[in-house]
């Protein structure tokens, strides 16, 4: 087994509880802004969040819900056109502090670094929103840190696909063998193990009951000393939350393991 050399994050649940209160509250000022009486719900949210990217779920919405939508102009640049707004709110609230780190995130990130590890982003979300969480809730010069940062529409197909993992194993120029990937969602840990990559999942409220096989372990969250996490599934934790050591511990086991 090849040595553990690089650790590959998704963002939206995993790095941080954005998807709730932040996407889904971003969505809804687009469409207030925009004069339309939509509105998601946290458990309509949570039911659209089987379809990742928000473009995309903005037109499966529109396919399910308002398959009549009259729009002057084409629809995909309606959808864009949405689709930017939200983003812009997005931002702006992710500047204003609206979203913390999850607990233990900024510990692992600092653990790894300290150890020489690499570090890249693998995730289905608009690279803006990538820059400005990494900005406001971990460090102003926490992009750098983050060697490769593979986002939103820079492979057409987006998780459960392989595709967004392998562009970044390709950048890093990696094999899967030689890396772990750290995932929140059925659809994340699915995209992470069709490249070959083991996967450790940490849950939240919109994924606790998805299914997670493949996962190398599962927790309920990230932990620290002071917020130990609870193992759903997968070994014993020897300190009581995920630390470097036992990631690196983990990238050792088999895969597929029970
Ligand atoms: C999360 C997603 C994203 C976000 C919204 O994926 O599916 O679509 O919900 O972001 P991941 P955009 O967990 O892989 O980061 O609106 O920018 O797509
Ligand atoms: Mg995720």
């Amino acid at each position: 087994l090849a040595q553990l050399q690089a650790l590959l994050f998704d963002v939206d649940g995993t790095l941080a509880d954005t998807e709730r209160d932040g996407h889904r509250e971003a969505f809804n000022r687009a469409f207030a802004a925009h004069g339309l009486d939509w509105h998601w719900p946290v458990a309509l949210y949570g039911e659209l969040l089987a379809v990742t990217g928000g473009k995309e779920r903005i037109r499966f919405f529109i396919d399910h819900y308002h398959p009549k939508l009259v729009h002057d102009g084409d629809l995909d640049r309606f959808i864009a056109t949405l689709h930017r707004a939200k983003t812009e709110h997005y931002i702006q609230m992710l500047a204003a502090g609206a979203i913390p780190l999850r607990p233990g995130v900024r510990r692992l990130i600092d653990e790894a670094r300290q150890a020489g590890l690499r570090l890249a982003i693998v995730t289905t979300t608009t690279p803006e929103n990538v820059t400005a969480l990494l900005t406001s809730a971990l460090d102003a010069g926490s992009v750098a840190w983050f060697e490769v940062i593979a986002a939103g529409d820079i492979v057409p197909a987006k998780k459960p696909a392989a595709d967004i993992y392998l562009w970044a194993l390709a950048a890093l120029q990696l094999p899967a063998a030689a890396c772990i990937a750290f995932e929140d969602s059925h659809n994340g840990i699915v995209a992470a193990s069709a490249a070959g990559l083991k996967t450790i999942v940490a849950i939240n409220d919109y994924t606790a009951n998805e299914a997670f096989a493949d996962a190398a372990i599962v927790l309920d969250h990230w932990g620290e000393a002071c917020q130990p996490s609870r193992v759903l599934a997968g070994p014993p934790l020897p300190c009581g939350y995920l630390d470097l050591a036992m990631v690196r511990q983990l990238h050792l086991l088999p895969r597929h393991q029970e």
